[in-house]
């Protein structure tokens, strides 16, 4: 690669990202079921119904995986804690053996002198809580409150940095709506509760991390440039509508305590009463703000559907082998937007980026080497364009449960063999370890 770090400010954060039920191996250390367990076994819903039963075994292999971290010159790494592993009943006695394994992880990236930046959520509802209606229930902003108390409780004195949750359009809308992730719901009634009552849990666990004294708590949302699939008007107003779904319902919460009209028009009439009370905790300040980003949209209108009345199309560009477009200029666009429209200069973090490619003989990875170059270009223009970045985790460190996808989809910069659990750096970790590495500009 071109870049290296000294291409970017001092004191730019370098890192990974992973999350609990994607690595870990949810059936070790006394976690309790979650709605991925059952989803994943409800036929149709994942591929060949994998589950993340077993994953990477990173509950096992947790120090080697972060001895490849701190290999890799990397300064801090992204992890989530899993709600099921801690809490098996999603509330009341937490499990000693989970709260252990985070005790254990956090010192061993501080050993590490890695960083440790936490996600609160990151998916794995506790079964006792879908029974309870999961997301669609108002007190899920109790029960994620009182679930990051306990684990931030344990470990918050040596986290670095703590984000709620890990992209509510992905717990809501695409969990809710479209019925992808579980619970995999196809319901515009749950999916608009869903999409207020995660803003709820994200407003309610800051207020309570910062009775904790908390002082560098945000959250993690994902973003995705949208394009209208031609100049015809239906076209635009769909991208429109498309984008206040997908890019302005969460951030606009956040930092300006409204919704965009563009999505009321089809959820306002499915919010749960009284919605508007909740939006100044919503909107408490925050440390920093977590960016997710991979792909552009391109938004077709479609007649005599009910309302968004779209459908996503193909764009021109090179795919990766999610079928997701290459699109790093967007990258740079949501940044900027994201600074200009919505936080100003509150710290950014690009907290996942990267892309799923098929094996290749010798794990040489070339593609992937290029994306990464390719966005790390984009961050570099953002912040010359005055964005506060501060920081960039690739998604992911492993070969990892790719959701619905099960372990087809290969995000990682090691791979990971799924017979012998053997992991393997590919030619990107070391590209991208070298860019860390160097000292000189491009
Ligand atoms: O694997 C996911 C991750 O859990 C959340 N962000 C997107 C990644 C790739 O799909």
């Amino acid at each position: 690669m071109k870049l290296s770090r000294a291409d970017f400010p001092q004191g730019f954060q370098f890192g990974a990202a992973t999350a609990a039920y994607q690595i870990e191996g949810h059936r070790f250390g006394g976690a309790g079921p979650c709605h991925w367990d059952s989803f994943a076994a409800t036929p149709g819903n994942v591929i060949r119904a994998e589950d993340g039963a077993l994953a990477c075994d990173h509950y096992h292999r947790m120090e080697a995986d972060l001895d490849l971290l701190r290999d890799a010159g990397m300064d801090a790494y992204r992890f989530s804690t899993s709600w099921a592993r801690v809490l098996p009943e999603g509330r009341g006695t937490p499990n000693a053996e989970g709260l252990d394994f985070y005790d254990r992880l956090v010192d061993g990236c501080l050993e590490r002198g890695l960083k440790p930046y936490q996600t609160i959520y990151h998916w794995e509802l506790p079964s006792a809580l879908s029974d309870l209606g999961g997301w669609t229930n108002p007190d899920v902003a109790d029960w994620l409150a009182d679930f990051a108390e306990v684990i931030c409780g344990r470990i918050g004195d040596r986290v670095h940095s703590i984000a709620t949750i890990n992209e509510p359009w992905c717990v809501a809308w695409l969990s809710h709506f479209i019925g992808h992730h579980a619970p995999g719901l196809r319901d515009i009634r749950a999916a608009a509760r869903a999409m207020h009552h995660v803003n709820k849990a994200h407003g309610r666990t800051m207020t309570r991390l910062r009775d904790m004294g908390h002082d560098t708590c945000g959250i993690v949302l994902n973003f995705e440039a949208t394009a209208p699939a031609s100049d015809a008007a239906a076209d635009i107003r769909a991208a429109a509508t498309q984008d206040a779904i997908n890019n302005r319902w969460f951030i606009e919460a956040i930092a300006k305590g409204s919704y965009p009209a563009e999505a009321l028009e089809g959820l306002e009439p499915h919010l749960p009463r009284g919605w508007q009370d909740d939006m100044a905790e919503i909107s408490q300040p925050i440390d920093f703000l977590g960016v997710n980003y991979y792909t552009r949209n391109h938004v077709q209108a479609v007649e005599g559907v009910p309302w968004p009345s779209s459908t996503v199309v193909d764009g021109p560009r090179d795919k990766t082998q999610m079928g997701w477009e290459i699109f790093p200029e967007g990258l740079h666009g949501t940044l900027t937007r994201m600074s200009r429209d919505y936080v100003g200069d509150l710290p950014i973090f690009v907290t996942e980026n990267g892309m799923a490619w098929p094996e290749e003989p010798d794990h040489a990875d070339g593609v992937r080497i290029d994306f990464i170059e390719r966005h790390l270009q984009a961050m570099h223009a953002a912040i010359a364009d005055g964005t506060n970045l501060q920081g960039f985790f690739y998604w992911s460190l492993l070969d990892n449960y790719e959701w619905a996808f099960g372990y087809e989809k290969r995000f990682g910069l090691v791979h990971v063999d799924f017979d012998t659990l053997e992991r393997t750096p590919k030619a990107s970790y070391h590209a991208l370890a070298d860019a860390i590495a160097r000292k000189d500009g491009a």
